[in-house]
C-alpha cells in the first residue's frame, strides 16, 4: 500500500482539469506542467503548483519523459497521471516512472507493450478464448502468404499495421490484384507513423459497430467491467459522439462481451482502467479489435450511467488498494451521450478553425455535464488537439438523453471559431441515429454538410460578439451611440432567430 500525496498531471486541456478535480475530491495535492502557450491555461490555474516544461511543440514539452520526471522530482510528486494521448500509452514512460520510484497511474509497461502490438494482442486473445476477426496473428512474411490467408478467409480483407491502431497503416483489399500495392502502402504508412512496418491481415467486416467495454483491475487480481459504450459515430477514425449503454446489445450479448472483456484484461495481467474495443457485425457476432491501456476521452458516459468516478478509482488502484466493489455491486441506470465539440468547420471538410474564443458560455441544467479545457478569452491554436469540450447529457432513457443534448447544444454559445455543434445537432436529429440503426459508416454515408442550416445563427453570434467588444472599446473613444445602434440590430435579430 502506497499512500499518494501529490500527483503530477502529465497532460493539458480538459483531461488535465478532469484529473485535477478528482485529486481535489480525494484531498491530493496537484502539479500541472505547461508549455509556453499554456502558461495561463485552466489546468495551470487550477493546480496547486505548476512547472514550465518547454515550447509549444509537444515533442519538446508534453512528450519529453526527462522533463516530466524532472518536474515530478523537483515538486516532490509521488505519482504521475498521464491522462490520454501524449505519454499515456508509452511503455518506456511507465517503466521510467517505476525506475525513479514514482507511481505511474496506469498499467505496467508489459501490458502497454503487449496491447500496443496488434499481432501479439491477437495471439493473446487466441489463448484467452476471446473472439477476434479471422486472419493471422503473425506479421506477414510475403505476398504469397497474404494471398494464401486471404483465400482461406475470403475477400475483402484488411491489411493492418502491427504497431497501429486508430486507422493508420490500414488498407482494404477487395481482390488479389490489389494486394501488392496495398501492402506496400500500409507498410510505408506504418513505417512513417510508428517506425515499425510490420503488417498482418484479417477479415474485413462490413458495416460493423464499434462497441467497447470499460474495465478496472487492481493489483490483487480483481477485474471488473463497467459496462459498454457505443462509439460508431466517427469521422476519419476520430470519435465524435459516444453513448452508454450501447442500444443494440441484449442482456445476453452484453454479458457475453463483458466476460470476454474481463478475460482480455486478465490475459495481460492488467492493472488500472482500460478499454476493450470490439466490432459487432450485422449478425451480432463480436470480435476483439484492440485494447486501449489508458483512461479514454469518452469515460464520462460510463461515469454517468454507473455513478462511479473512474479517475478516483485509478488513483485508488495505483495506491495498491483493492477495488472497493465487486462485479455484482456495479449497476447501470439511464442513458448518457457525449458530443465532442471541436474547433473545426463541419461545412468545410472539418478543417481546423482556430481563433480566440470571444464567447464561451457552456450549457447547464438537469442532466448536463461539460468537461472543457478552454475558457472564454483563450485562443484555440493549431498546437494541440482542436477539442474545445466534451458535452455530456444524462437521462432516464435514451430519448431523454437525446432531447437534453439537443437542448444543451442549442444553449451552448461559442464565438470566435467555427465548431462542430451544428454537426452534432444534425446527427442527433437524424433518423438513423434516433432509431439506433447506424454503424461506423454513418458520417461518410449519411452526413450532408449542405443540410446544416445554422450557418446564419453561428455567424450572427460571432458578429454580435465582435460588435459587443467594439462597442465596449468605442465607449472610451466617443463613438458609442453609433455602434450601439448597430449592435442592437444584430443582437435583436439573433434573438428573434433563436426564439423561433
Ligand atoms: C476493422 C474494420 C472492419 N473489419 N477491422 C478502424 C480503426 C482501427 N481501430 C480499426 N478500424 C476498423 N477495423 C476489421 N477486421 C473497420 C474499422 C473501421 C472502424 C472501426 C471502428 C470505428 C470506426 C471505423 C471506421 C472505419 C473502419
Amino acid at each position: 500500500m502506497a499512500n499518494i500525496n501529490k500527483i503530477l498531471i502529465a497532460n493539458r486541456g480538459e483531461i488535465a482539469l478532469r484529473v485535477i478535480r478528482s485529486c481535489k475530491d480525494m484531498g491530493k495535492q496537484t502539479v500541472a506542467v505547461y508549455s509556453d502557450p499554456d502558461a495561463e491555461a485552466p489546468h495551470v490555474l487550477h493546480a496547486d503548483e505548476s512547472v514550465h516544461i518547454g515550447p509549444a511543440a509537444s515533442s519538446e514539452s508534453y512528450l519529453v519523459i526527462d522533463k516530466i520526471i524532472e518536474a515530478a522530482k523537483s515538486t516532490g510528486a509521488d505519482a504521475i497521471h498521464p491522462g490520454y494521448g501524449f505519454l499515456s500509452e508509452n511503455a518506456d514512460f511507465s517503466a521510467r516512472c517505476q525506475e525513479e520510484g514514482i507511481i505511474f497511474i496506469g498499467p505496467e509497461p508489459k501490458a502497454i507493450k503487449l496491447m500496443g502490438d496488434k499481432t501479439e494482442a491477437r495471439e493473446l486473445m487466441k489463448k484467452a478464448d476471446v473472439p477476434f476477426p479471422p486472419g493471422t496473428t503473425n506479421a506477414l512474411e510475403s505476398i504469397e502468404e497474404a494471398e494464401e490467408i486471404a483465400h482461406e478467409i475470403g475477400f475483402p480483407v484488411l491489411v493492418k499495421a502491427a504497431a497501429g491502431g486508430g486507422g493508420k497503416g490500414m488498407r482494404i483489399v477487395d481482390e488479389p490484384s490489389e494486394f501488392k500495392s496495398s501492402i506496400k502502402g500500409a507498410k510505408s504508412e506504418a513505417r512513417n507513423a510508428f517506425g515499425d512496418d510490420r503488417v498482418y491481415i484479417e477479415k474485413y467486416l462490413v458495416e460493423p459497430r464499434h462497441v467497447e467495454f470499460q474495465i478496472l483491475a487492481d493489483e490483487h487480481g480483481n477485474v471488473v467491467h463497467l459496462f459498454d459504450r457505443e462509439c460508431s459515430i466517427q469521422r476519419r477514425h476520430q470519435k465524435v459522439i459516444e453513448e452508454a449503454p450501447c442500444t443494440i446489445l441484449t442482456d445476453e450479448l452484453r454479458a457475453e462481451m463483458a466476460e470476454a472483456a474481463v478475460s482480455a484484461a486478465k490475459a495481460c495481467d492488467y492493472v488500472g482502467a482500460g478499454t476493450i474495443e470490439f466490432l459487432v457485425d450485422r449478425d451480432r457476432n463480436f470480435y476483439f479489435l484492440e485494447m486501449n491501456t489508458r483512461l479514454q476521452v469518452e469515460h464520462p458516459v460510463t461515469e454517468l450511467i454507473t455513478g462511479h468516478d473512474l479517475v478516483s478509482l485509478q488513483i485508488l488502484v495505483a495506491e495498491g488498494e483493492k477495488l472497493p466493489f465487486s462485479q455484482d455491486d456495479i449497476t447501470m441506470s439511464g442513458h448518457a451521450i457525449e458530443c465532442r465539440i471541436y474547433a473545426e468547420d463541419p461545412r468545410d471538410q472539418f478543417l481546423p478553425s482556430t481563433g480566440t474564443l470571444t464567447k464561451h458560455r457552456i450549457p447547464s441544467g438537469n442532466g448536463v455535464r461539460v468537461d472543457a479545457g478552454v475558457e472564454e478569452g483563450q485562443a484555440v491554436t493549431i498546437n494541440y488537439d482542436p477539442m474545445i469540450s466534451k458535452l455530456c447529457t444524462f437521462g432516464k432513457d435514451r430519448e431523454q438523453a437525446i432531447s437534453r443534448m439537443l437542448r444543451a447544444l442549442d444553449e451552448y454559445e461559442i464565438a470566435g471559431c467555427r465548431t462542430t455543434i451544428p454537426f452534432c445537432k444534425y446527427v442527433l436529429e437524424h433518423e438513423a441515429f434516433r432509431e439506433g440503426t447506424y454503424d461506423t459508416h454513418f458520417v461518410k454515408a449519411l452526413f450532408d454538410p449542405g443540410k446544416l442550416d445554422e450557418l446564419v445563427d453561428d455567424e450572427i453570434q460571432s458578429i454580435a460578439a465582435s460588435l459587443l467588444k467594439l462597442n465596449k472599446s468605442n465607449g472610451e473613444t466617443g463613438y458609442k451611440e453609433k455602434t450601439h445602434q448597430a449592435n442592437g440590430d444584430v443582437a435583436s435579430s439573433w434573438w428573434q432567430k433563436r426564439r423561433r
